[in-house]
């Protein structure tokens, strides 16, 4: 535990705590979540893979909108963020079809409200990204929803002012990607509003986490993809038959490597520094 005494929040990976009235200590923890259920087995580094690779998006894309990182700790695993009053909905970005999106789609033809061309297939590219705003629900599964029901939860111009943003990050990370190699199919972010009622990007962004990262030589519409850091773990527990309910069954040696090897694979393609160089000096990402 770290020196902060309040507790202000966790997540199943994640947890928040309150360092004094502006600001809180988001820190990244290594456990790994397949099927919804968190595994007993930690993945090493994977916290310092995911708050590195949040620090260096926060650092490239200040000139789209502020964020909420205030340092990156030596640790490399926890950030002293600004404390913001967040918005009460999920913003989610889709450049591809998949997840609950494909789910709507096919037995709706929409997606929050985005109607979408007839026989588009399981993981097809957009002509163009959607903005899908989901609530945050505190037991189960967000909740997709449409522009009206976002509206009524933030505001006519607040949902303008996201939605841009929104998809303007998405465009700029989802190139990025692209050109090293993987595809940015659909990514969540979280927003806060600050004291002077600034839109402040918040929580972690374009992380495995909150993205669904596929690598782009496997890339085939129709099916499923396989993903691109989460792919050997999800592949063991189906392999021994593991029924998805909790708990989830411990991860092998072997399974641990090869997961470990993935998540610092993309960090290191995402951002052209070493992972070692990462753990050396986290604040390399912000350079
Ligand atoms: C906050 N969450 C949701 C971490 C992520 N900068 C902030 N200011 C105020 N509140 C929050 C942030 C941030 N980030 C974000 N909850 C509170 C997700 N949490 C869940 C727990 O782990």
């Amino acid at each position: 535990m770290p020196e902060a005494v309040l507790h202000v929040g966790s997540g199943k990976v994640r947890e928040l705590y309150a360092l004094d009235a502006e600001r809180l200590l988001l820190v990244a923890s290594d456990r790994i979540s397949t099927f919804d259920v968190v595994l007993p087995t930690d993945i090493p580094d994977k916290g310092r893979v995911l708050t590195g690779l949040s620090a260096f998006w926060f650092a490239r894309t200040g000139s789209v909108v502020p964020n909420h990182l205030l340092a990156l700790r030596d640790d490399g695993r926890s950030t002293e963020c600004k404390r913001l009053t967040m918005l009460p909905i999920e913003c989610v970005v889709r450049g591809y079809l998949s997840g609950s999106a494909w789910k709507d789609y096919v037995t709706t033809g929409a997606v929050c409200g985005h109607r979408l061309p007839p026989n588009l297939v399981e993981s097809e590219r957009l002509a163009e990204p959607i903005f899908t705003p989901a609530t945050k629900a505190t037991a189960g599964h967000d909740e997709n929803i449409d522009r009206a029901a976002a509206v009524e939860l933030v505001g006519e111009s607040r949902f303008d002012e996201v939605e841009r943003v929104a998809l303007e990050l998405y465009e700029l990370a989802a190139e990025h990607a692209q050109a090293r190699g993987i595809i940015l199919a659909d990514t969540k972010l979280e927003f806060g509003v600050d004291g002077d009622g600034r839109l402040v990007l918040a929580d972690e962004a374009f992380t495995p986490d909150s993205s669904r990262f596929w690598p782009a030589q496997d890339y085939e519409p129709g099916r499923p993809q396989p993903s691109f850091d989460k792919q050997y773990a999800r592949d063991y527990c189906e392999s021994i038959g593991w029924d998805k309910t909790p708990p989830g069954p411990e991860l092998p040696e072997e399974i641990v490597a090869g997961t470990r090897a993935r998540y610092v694979e993309a960090f290191e393609r995402l951002t052209e520094i070493a992972f070692d160089d990462y753990l050396a000096d986290p604040e390399v990402v912000l350079r």
